[in-house]
C-alpha cells in the first residue's frame, strides 16, 4: 500500500522526477507514480487520488509544467498534505509552473518546492520528514542522511585545500 503518491501531468515529466523517486527507494518508503493530468484527465486524477486515500495514502506529491494546476487540484480534493513540484519546460522554463503552483489562494495550501530536479528531490525528502513524524526508524534514517551530506561537504573542502 503506497504511503506517498507522485502524480505527474505528463509522462514527459518523468525524467525530472527520477531523483525524488530514488529518495523513496533509498528510505524504503512505499510509493506509487502516476500520470494524471488536472486538465486532460480530471476524472482519472480524482478517482486515482480517492482510491489511494482509501488504501492509506499519507502524502501527495504533484509535479506539473506550464499552467500547473495539478497540485492545487489535488489539494482541493484531499485533506492530506500536498507538495507541488514546478516542472521546468520551455518556453518559460518553470517560472510559469512555479507561480501556478505556489500562488494558491488562502484556504487550500500547497507546499511548493523549487523548480525542477532539485525540487523533485526536496519534495521526496519533505514527504519523508512528514512520514517520520510518526515513524522513529525513518527519523533516524533522515538524521543519518543529513550527517552523510555534511560529511561529504567537509570532504570536498578537505580535498580542495590539500
Ligand atoms: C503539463 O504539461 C505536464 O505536467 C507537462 O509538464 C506539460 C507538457 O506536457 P506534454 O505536452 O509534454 O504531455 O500538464
Amino acid at each position: 500500500m503506497p504511503q506517498v503518491v507522485i502524480f505527474m501531468g505528463s509522462k514527459s515529466d518523468l525524467d525530472k522526477l527520477a531523483d525524488g523517486i530514488a529518495v523513496f527507494r533509498e528510505f524504503g518508503v512505499d510509493h506509487e507514480v502516476h500520470v494524471c493530468s488536472a486538465h486532460r484527465s480530471p476524472r482519472y486524477l480524482t478517482e486515482t487520488l480517492k482510491r489511494l486515500e482509501g488504501d492509506g495514502l499519507q502524502v501527495v506529491i504533484a509535479a506539473a509544467g506550464g499552467a500547473a494546476h495539478l497540485a492545487g487540484v489535488c489539494a482541493s480534493h484531499t485533506l492530506l498534505p500536498v507538495v507541488g513540484i514546478p516542472v521546468d519546460n520551455p518556453p518559460l522554463n518553470g517560472l510559469d509552473s512555479l507561480l501556478s503552483t505556489v500562488q494558491m489562494p488562502a484556504g487550500i495550501p500547497v507546499a511548493t518546492v523549487s523548480i525542477g530536479k532539485a525540487g523533485a528531490k526536496n519534495a521526496a525528502l519533505l514527504a519523508v520528514s512528514i512520514l517520520a513524524l510518526k515513524v522513529g526508524s525513518l527519523r533516524e534514517k533522515l538524521r543519518k542522511y543529513r550527517e552523510a551530506m555534511a560529511e561529504s561537504v567537509e570532504k570536498q573542502d578537505r580535498e580542495l585545500n590539500q
